[in-house]
């Protein structure tokens, strides 16, 4: 996978890492969170930065504005996502499934089925080079539980975008640690994270919902060296 070598996890959690309850988000719907993940995902990277999952004899060959960023998720996360918003839109949709595409429930024509992570980028590779899908700008696993673990491991994922929740929800799906010994992830600043998802972002937690309803939470991001 020479044009992508630097695939990122996308994660909403709690204080404990909690992501998921019942296959849904554990939290209600927070709008500005939900809308950052929307932004962050849709926005291809400008050519000139090193955040780009491309190499540079690949980024020349494609004209400006023809990149679509991926995503990828597990089978119960794209079943998790409201049917009117999936396909996510404006982006390549890739679902991790054991099963066939004939066995899953309707799965439109343009999201692309694989058995794991790096088979769904070589099919997305392939399809790119004849024409019949755009080129990948960044590549962005966006869970579940097992989908994080393995990209976690995989030495393309170099970077997580970690919206820490501060509040203790109840969930039954976690998100794999990044602190305690022996970790090989490092916070970035604020500085870096704004490099990162090429946007402002607000430095510190953000507030949403009122009185005992209200959540706050914090945009991060975490590297490997
Ligand atoms: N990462 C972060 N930071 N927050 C999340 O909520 C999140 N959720 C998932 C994975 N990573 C995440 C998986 N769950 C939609 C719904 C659930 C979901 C992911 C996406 C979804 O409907 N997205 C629409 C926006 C809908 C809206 O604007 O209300 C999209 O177009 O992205």
């Amino acid at each position: 996978l020479k044009w992508c070598d630097d695939a990122a996890g996308l994660v909403a959690a709690t204080t404990k890492n909690g992501i998921g309850k019942n296959n849904a988000l554990p939290w209600p719907m927070l709008k500005k969170e939900m809308a950052y993940f929307a932004r962050v995902t849709k926005r291809v990277p400008a050519p000139t930065d090193t955040g780009s999952v491309q190499s540079d004899s690949f980024k020349q060959s494609v004209p400006e504005g023809t990149r679509r960023n991926v995503v990828i998720m597990g089978r119960k996360t794209w079943e998790s996502i409201p049917p009117k918003f999936r396909p996510l839109k404006d982006r390549t949709n890739i679902v991790i499934s054991t099963q066939q595409r004939s066995q899953l429930g309707p799965m439109p024509d343009d999201v692309i089925v694989a058995s794991d992570i790096i088979s769904g980028l070589k099919t997305l590779e392939s399809l790119a080079r004849d024409g019949q899908a755009l080129p990948v700008g960044r590549a962005f696993v966006i869970g579940g539980s097992s989908i994080y673990k393995t990209a976690l491991e995989l030495p393309q994922t170099r970077s997580i975008l970690l919206t820490r929740i501060q509040k203790d929800f109840d969930c039954d799906s976690f998100f794999p640690t990044l602190e305690g010994a022996g970790s090989a992830w490092h916070r970035r600043s604020q500085k870096e994270l704004r490099d990162f998802v090429q946007e402002d972002v607000a430095e510190g937690p953000i507030s949403e919902g009122e009185g005992t309803e209200a959540t706050s939470f914090e945009f991060q991001l975490y590297q490997r060296d």
